[in-house]
């Protein structure tokens, strides 16, 4: 990667990959682009900054083109809960962002980069230590717009030798941009509330094991993967990756190590419960240690620590 084009580059992950990316390949090389603009944001100052809603293919293309890009990093994507309130919505921003961002790379012979999910599994996939190739039949909105993501990155590999890449992301857990309409989003809210308010009400129940993983180690896995050896990779598109898997009352128990006062109760939320019910309780993610070298750092003790050690600095 030398010149790399970010859409959705506010969000939760791109706001921490784009300056990643610049303090790795330089402020110049790194094009961010997103549908709004905030005032004062280091994303936003640091480097080239365009507009740009992904469903408008002439406009990222013409990014792409005064940019002269050879990488891009597709993003911007409404997340589970979002997707399951506004279907149309979702499809129209998942699916058609998605193949415009693939049609520039085409066009550009471009590598390319977009995220899939653990909600492109569903109820019939095995729930532990779920496979890397294996039933994905998913109930949710989001869930059909990232298999169907999936499928539409190999074609673009295999039909017209787009190099795509991917992984299949599980909740993320970050404290510098808040993720906003996941299903996972309590693991990440559960943090700021102990902080502020010493209790927390989990809006998915007592027991429901989610994978997860701590944002640092989701943005080395973004450049890993680029990085690789595309020779060695087998899947390219779809790599299972995770580097934790627990359940409300887990968190709950290690933030109490730190915050003694600390209380959880359940206020679940039926919708966004249906959807973690349909999800894996734990992916297998061999494929992408095997192929790639993926090899998280974080746990959930170390993530605790750290979340709450920067969070503190940030409310305060
Ligand atoms: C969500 O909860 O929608 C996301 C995801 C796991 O894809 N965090």
């Amino acid at each position: 990667m030398k010149k790399i084009l970010v859409t959705g580059c506010l969000g939760q992950i791109g706001s921490e990959l784009t300056m990643k990316l610049r303090n790795t390949y330089g402020n110049d090389n790194v094009v961010a682009t997103d549908i709004r603009k905030l005032e004062g944001n280091e994303v936003i100052e640091s480097g080239p900054f365009e507009i740009l809603d992904v469903n408008d293919g002439k406009a990222m293309g013409e990014i792409a083109k005064k940019y002269n890009v050879d990488s891009v990093i597709h993003l911007a994507a409404l997340l589970s809960a979002v997707a399951e309130a506004k279907p149309v919505l979702a499809w129209n921003i998942n699916m058609g962002g998605l193949f415009n961002a693939l049609e520039v790379a085409r066009e550009l012979n471009c590598s390319f980069f977009t995220p899939s999910s653990i909600g492109a599994f569903g109820p019939s996939t095995p729930k532990d230590k779920t496979p890397q190739d294996t039933i994905q039949r998913p109930q949710t909105m989001y869930g059909v717009t990232k298999v169907s993501g999936e499928l539409l990155c190999d074609y673009y590999f295999k039909r017209f030798g787009v190099d795509t890449r991917g992984v299949r992301f599980p909740g993320l857990i970050s404290y510098k941009t808040l993720p906003g309409g996941g299903t996972t989003d309590y693991a990440v809210d559960i943090y700021y509330k102990a902080l502020q308010d010493k209790k927390y009400a989990s809006f998915i129940g007592e027991g429901t094991y989610m994978d997860m993983m701590y944002i640092p180690d989701a943005l080395d896995a973004i450049v890993n993967l680029m990085e690789a050896d595309g020779l060695k990779l087998k899947h390219r598109n779809a790599f299972n990756i995770t580097a934790m898997s627990f359940a409300p009352e887990h968190v709950a128990a290690e933030i109490k190590k730190h915050i003694p006062e600390f209380q959880m109760t359940y206020d679940v939320d039926p919708i966004r419960q249906a959807i973690a019910n349909s999800w894996p309780n734990s992916i297998d993610d061999s494929a992408a240690r095997e192929e790639w070298g993926f090899n998280p750092k974080y746990d959930l003790a170390s993530m605790t620590t750290d979340m709450l050690e920067k969070l503190r600095v940030k409310l305060n």
